[in-house]
């Protein structure tokens, strides 16, 4: 029944809420098909939160069908203002709900409440408000060839897209996909990450508020290679946009090809943060710190590369430490005074303690931290000391794979070209950073830099109205921005004959 789909629960911060645990299909709450459930961990002290259904491929079967029948009733006829209205109306009830979301958020993920509720969840809003104002303003063009023809462009959804995203940004992620997706007329299967869905289904009763038609968003939690690897291989999804690691991104890649879906792909980095010794030294040590180490290093733009000029090296690495020491303040998320959270995971904890030992190993200099962080409430969580490791060469395997951690590598370069050439030593291409004065270099080096986005002093800028993406192994495609509605429309040619007879 409806009554065992929902479960009443107290967060740490003392808010009672009803977290829906069903799969939201048709706007209703539903149990999946075999019952199976996976348990929500809190990372901050390891104790599960709650248990949520994961969807079968039978569940997935119903989700698509649910969007397909949206896609093909009252969504498609729908004026292009009343998406807009929805949509508008969407980010308002996020607006209103925010505190609750974000304590979720930060319950199930582990990031800090204030980051959530002032970044996250601002940018949930601001994006789906922005989206929103586009949905009406989506317009085919006329194209001149000569006077016996008429040709003109009609912009037209996808269709049914499956949205699989990860567990660092659980709200955010969503709004990047949902809002596109939506003002330009597609209906939605959602697939939160496994490890992070609790935000994501109690936004799904905003939707239903809203008053968005039943079957136009879908959101299903289930495991990546059974609910996944289902929405990736099902002949009734057109279009496939993920968000996760490269090699996951691989196998979507192949699924998708059963019937060439349209798809969308951001995945990891390595991104390079260059400092120059004409460099404001100050500057680019806060910028480097925020850069890594905010959102406790998993973010797939950190820049996790910094590469020095040989002449302030030393003492960049001095500053870069004693700013680390002074700003990353490891804690309880619901802490005001906490910079840094747990890593999300027992999986993601292991495996960024594995690449300290990997860093030793190689021979790369650990210059601080390097350890389990333990002096958080009842000492267990999945804490980790900042780490920093000087001295790293181009070859190590800490140079050159994603740990998605509080974990840096600093490494010296001689001059420009060096320093061009080693950022771009990478199979990457996300992001990108240049601390500079010079701003010939800076330009200069913004058209050298192999990446989807450069940063000219300072690092992780990122706007709903501005295209992200990543080229090389990164990714394929661009969300935000105008450019976000490009992965989500077709152009349909129509050819009119004025004259030209046979
Ligand atoms: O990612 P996955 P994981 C990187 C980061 C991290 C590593 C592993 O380096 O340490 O990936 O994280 C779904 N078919 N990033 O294992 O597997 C899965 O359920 C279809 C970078 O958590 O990529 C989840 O919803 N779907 C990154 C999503 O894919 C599948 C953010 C991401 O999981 C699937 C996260 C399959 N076979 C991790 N297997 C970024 N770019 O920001 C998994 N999934």
């Amino acid at each position: 029944s409806q009554s065992d789909l929902a479960v009443q629960l107290t967060a740490p911060n003392g808010r009672v809420y009803s977290q829906p645990i069903g799969l939201f299909i048709n706007n209703e709450w539903v149990a999946s098909s075999k019952g199976d459930k996976i348990a929500s961990i809190n990372p901050t002290d390891e104790s599960e939160i709650v248990s949520v259904h994961a969807a079968e491929p039978e569940d997935i079967d119903k989700a698509v069908n649910a969007a397909r029948a949206a896609l093909k009733g009252p969504w498609r006829d729908i004026s292009s203002s009343e998406r807009g209205d929805l949509m508008f109306k969407l980010s308002q009830l996020v607006e209103q709900n925010k505190e609750l979301l974000a304590t979720i958020e930060t319950w199930d993920n582990g990031k800090p409440y204030s980051v959530a509720v002032n970044e996250d969840l601002a940018e949930v809003t601001n994006t789906l408000k922005y989206y929103a104002g586009w949905a009406d303003k989506i317009h085919g063009q006329t194209i001149e060839t000569t006077a016996a023809k008429l040709a003109y462009t009609i912009r037209e959804p996808i269709g049914v897209c499956a949205q699989i995203i990860p567990w660092n940004y659980p709200l955010a992620m969503a709004a990047w996909k949902l809002g596109p997706a939506l003002a330009t007329g597609n209906t939605i299967i959602l697939k939160p990450a496994e490890q992070t869905p609790l935000s994501i289904l109690v936004f799904a009763n905003l939707i239903k508020e809203a008053g968005f038609p039943p079957g136009v968003v879908n959101i299903v939690n289930g495991h990546g290679r059974v609910a996944g690897a289902a929405l990736a291989q099902h002949l009734g999804v057109d279009k496939i946009a993920f968000t996760g690691s490269t090699g996951t991104a691989r196998e979507i890649m192949k699924m998708a090809a059963v019937n060439l879906k349209n798809i969308t792909l951001e995945t990891g980095g390595k991104s390079p943060l260059l400092v120059f010794d004409d460099a404001d030294l100050e500057q680019a040590v806060k910028w480097s710190h925020l850069g890594i180490f905010s959102n406790m290093g998993q973010i797939c733009t950190a820049t996790s590369r910094i590469l020095v000029q040989e002449g302030i090296y030393d003492k960049f690495v001095e500053a870069f430490k004693k700013q680390t020491l002074e700003t990353s303040k490891i804690g309880d998320p619901f802490s005001d005074e906490t910079y840094q959270g747990p890593q999300v995971t027992k999986a993601q904890y292991e495996r960024v303690l594995s690449y300290i030992e990997t860093g030793k190993s190689e021979g790369a200099t650990l210059a601080m931290g390097g350890e389990a962080y333990k002096n958080v409430g009842n000492g267990r969580g999945f804490f980790i000391s900042p780490t920093i490791f000087t001295n790293v060469k181009s070859d190590m395997r800490v140079f050159r794979e994603e740990v998605f951690g509080p974990f840096v590598v600093i490494a010296s370069f001689k001059d420009e070209a060096e320093a061009v050439q080693k950022a771009n030593d990478t199979t990457y291409g996300l992001g990108s950073a240049v601390f500079t004065k010079d701003i010939v270099k800076a330009h200069r080096i913004a058209r050298n830099i192999e990446a989807g986005m450069v940063w000219i002093n300072s690092s992780q800028d990122c706007d709903y109205r501005i295209p992200f993406g990543g080229v090389k192994q990164s990714g394929i495609g661009r969300e935000l921005g105008e450019a976000g509605l490009d992965a989500y429309s077709n152009k349909k040619a129509v050819h009119v004959n004025l004259g030209n007879w046979l």
